[in-house]
């Protein structure tokens, strides 16, 4: 596993709100593999618990922002061009998990991060992306006991610091304690799914209406984030891949979940629930690192 650094951290996911449209199946079918910790993301806060313990665990992600309590005017600034007073990304968050080395806190990471400094002695785990509300995305792993940090690095990619939300405050320290018998075993997968050269997708098989369990292995050297959106009605998912915040039109597709990052050589898994219709997986938003998925009525 590779450490990643915070300028080469993707975040292309940012542009996928859309009018609220729910694709989500109530549960059961929404059922989560392993202990399942909720995580809830605003401007600009993490909600989570302090210690959790080993093993099998799902990130479930929750958007209580404004992107909840005022989408209104998150999508008409999420439609505006940036200014040094206007971040068309302040509403979107993601999770990453981050392990550190034995022997360092959180406090003497974030203070390294503030100085731009490299933190080798911090692995990246990657974690969910973002989801619309109501929706939730997920991101399941298997840890280990030891100090974490939790955090959103939206905007950290920026040469405008500004934009951070690293910098504005979304990390939490998390513990995690051993467990007496813990479940390290992954769920098994519906669809894997390869990251390939320079970001390409491979899917093993169809993907199908329900819940389906997605293992996600990037091949390759590089970080890249895979991103599940569903197509708008009455758009095409060609047309979701083109779109661009200045061709004048509403967002395409809306978010439903993936995977804000996945270090290189590594697998995480998600879990999601497809209605009928359209979708795009994407590691970047264009047609060669795209992949449309059409679910049928059956
Ligand atoms: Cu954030």
């Amino acid at each position: 596993m590779r450490v990643l650094f915070l300028t080469a951290l993707p975040c292309s996911l940012l542009a996928t709100i859309s009018p609220a449209q729910s694709s989500r199946v109530a549960s059961p079918a929404e059922r989560l593999p392993g202990r399942v910790i909720d995580v809830s993301v605003g401007e600009f806060f993490i909600r989570a618990p302090d210690t959790i313990r080993a093993g099998l665990t799902t990130f479930r992600l929750h958007q209580v922002g404004e992107i909840l309590t005022n989408p209104e005017k998150v999508r008409a600034g999420n439609l505006a061009p940036p200014t040094p007073d206007h971040d068309p990304t302040r509403a979107f968050h993601m999770l990453w998990v981050t392990r550190l080395e034995p022997g360092r806190t959180v406090d003497e990471w974030y203070k390294a991060k503030v100085r731009g400094e490299s933190t080798p002695w911090a692995v990246d785990l990657g974690g969910p992306a973002s989801a619309a509300p109501p929706g939730t995305s997920n991101a399941t792993m298997v840890l280990e006991p030891g100090t974490y940090a939790l955090v959103c690095h939206v905007g950290s990619a920026r040469a405008d610091k500004n934009r951070s939300h690293l910098l504005k405050g979304m990390f939490r320290p998390l513990t995690v304690v051993s467990s007496k018998s813990p479940d390290v075993s992954l769920p098994r997968p519906d669809v894997l799914a390869r990251i390939t050269l320079n970001g390409r997708i491979q899917l093993s098989r169809p993907v199908r209406k329900g819940r389906q369990v997605i293992r996600v292995t990037n091949e390759t050297s590089k970080s890249h984030e895979f991103i599940v959106a569903r197509v708008n009605q009455g758009r095409t998912a060609e047309e979701a891949i083109a779109w661009t915040r200045t061709d004048g039109t509403t967002h395409p597709f809306t978010g439903v979940g993936g995977l804000s990052d996945i270090p290189p050589g590594t697998t995480r898994t998600i879990t999601e629930v497809f209605d009928t219709g359209s979708y795009i997986f994407w590691t970047v938003r264009r047609s060669a690192t795209s992949v449309a998925v059409t679910i049928g009525g059956r």
